[in-house]
């Protein structure tokens, strides 16, 4: 029999798993509505960037070094705007803003607390390659509601995350997210005549191990001895083990992650002495690597800084970089035995 009606929507789902919480008073549910409706509008620009007067860089550069893209700037804006209203929020951080984001005046503030990336691998945009929408909750801890007393409520360590996922705006747009609390990663595509969110990809679980590895090699010369040792470990011949692994690096994380998640494999952004200012590597503890983390680790996978668990580790400030080996569990363990030291050899 043809299957009735749509399936699943993410607002039923959001619904099915409130009412498991009988603590639950819909803030939650809200908070993520409206973070649907940001992300189905980055969206709907995303991919008519082609057209729209709103491709090429700003001339901005932002907090992170970076030449500011205009869809970069935009979806920060759309972002904020949808967030700030809900009367759930006590403030936000973004990739794009230097400081955190107070909820104006005129609305009731909240106790939860969103960190993200607007819009992760925005060099890609002009090129047409899959881009993403990276966010973590968080609920405060204190009793602070000024907005300059709220920066230990948001340094929260990844474990403490209350909700973590993303938005791919690739050949279809997805939105894959966890609670964190054992129900499980989900993935939900976006039915375009419809303009709802369905569930595509129920329960997903990461492969134990991967066939691919996806590094920036471009960076070799920048590694220190135990990353290039590793990075010939993957390389090398081996049948026994299934090696070598095969190489595929998008240069778009949410692209790179997403690609891993399904299929199985290691993303890593490991330390590089490449740039002074930035040697614990290029991506960002908050709004990229903790909320991956979570994902990838409710999904059966593992994430780590190269010593110990990415989730684990206490933010000290708000833009912290952090090296990321993230992906199938055997295949990150087996990193942090080689960057560790605790094993592993050329
Ligand atoms: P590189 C995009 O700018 C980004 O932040 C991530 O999406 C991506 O994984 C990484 O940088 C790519 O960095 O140095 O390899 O170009």
């Amino acid at each position: 029999m043809a299957k009735q009606g749509v399936g699943i929507t993410i607002t039923q789902h959001i619904l099915n798993q409130q009412r498991q919480k009988p603590e639950a008073t819909g803030g939650f549910t809200t908070l993520l509505y409206e973070l649907i409706v940001a992300a189905k509008v980055i969206s709907r620009e995303v991919n008519k960037a082609g057209l729209a007067d709103i491709l090429g860089a700003t001339g901005i550069i932002n907090i992170q070094d970076e030449q500011v893209q205009k869809l970069d700037v935009f979806s920060d804006k759309i972002i904020i705007e949808r967030m700030q209203h809900i009367g759930q929020l006590c403030c936000m951080g973004s990739e794009e803003d230097a400081d955190l984001i107070e909820i104006p005046s005129q609305y009731p503030k909240g106790n939860y607390i969103i960190v993200f990336d607007p819009l992760d691998g925005s060099s890609n945009i002009d090129v047409n390659v899959s881009i993403g929408t990276i966010f973590g909750i968080y609920k405060k801890k204190s009793d602070a509601t000024d907005i300059d007393l709220l920066m230990d409520d948001v340094l929260q360590p990844g474990l403490n995350q209350v909700a973590a996922g993303y938005f791919i705006y690739g050949s279809s747009t997805m939105m894959v997210y966890t609670t964190g609390d054992g129900t499980g990663v989900h993935g939900f595509t976006l039915y375009p005549s419809v303009g709802e969110f369905l569930l595509s990809h129920e329960n997903i679980r990461i492969p134990e191990r991967g066939k691919t590895y996806s590094v920036n090699e471009g960076n070799h010369a920048y590694w220190d001895e135990k990353t290039l040792t590793l990075m010939d470990y993957f390389k090398a011949t081996d049948k026994k083990s299934g090696r070598p692994y095969t190489s595929r690096y998008i240069g778009s994380l949410v692209a790179d992650f997403h690609r891993n998640l399904l299929k199985g494999g290691i993303f890593m952004y490991p330390a590089d002495n490449k740039d002074p200012k930035k040697p614990s590597g290029k991506l960002r503890l908050m709004v990229e690597a903790n909320p991956l983390a979570m994902v990838v680790r409710e999904a059966g996978g593992y994430a780590s800084d190269g010593n110990g668990p990415i989730l684990e580790i206490e933010p000290e400030e708000l833009h912290q970089r952090v090296p990321l080996y993230i992906g199938s569990k055997e295949d990150v363990e087996l990193a942090e035995r080689f960057i560790s030291g605790k094993g592993g050899k050329r």
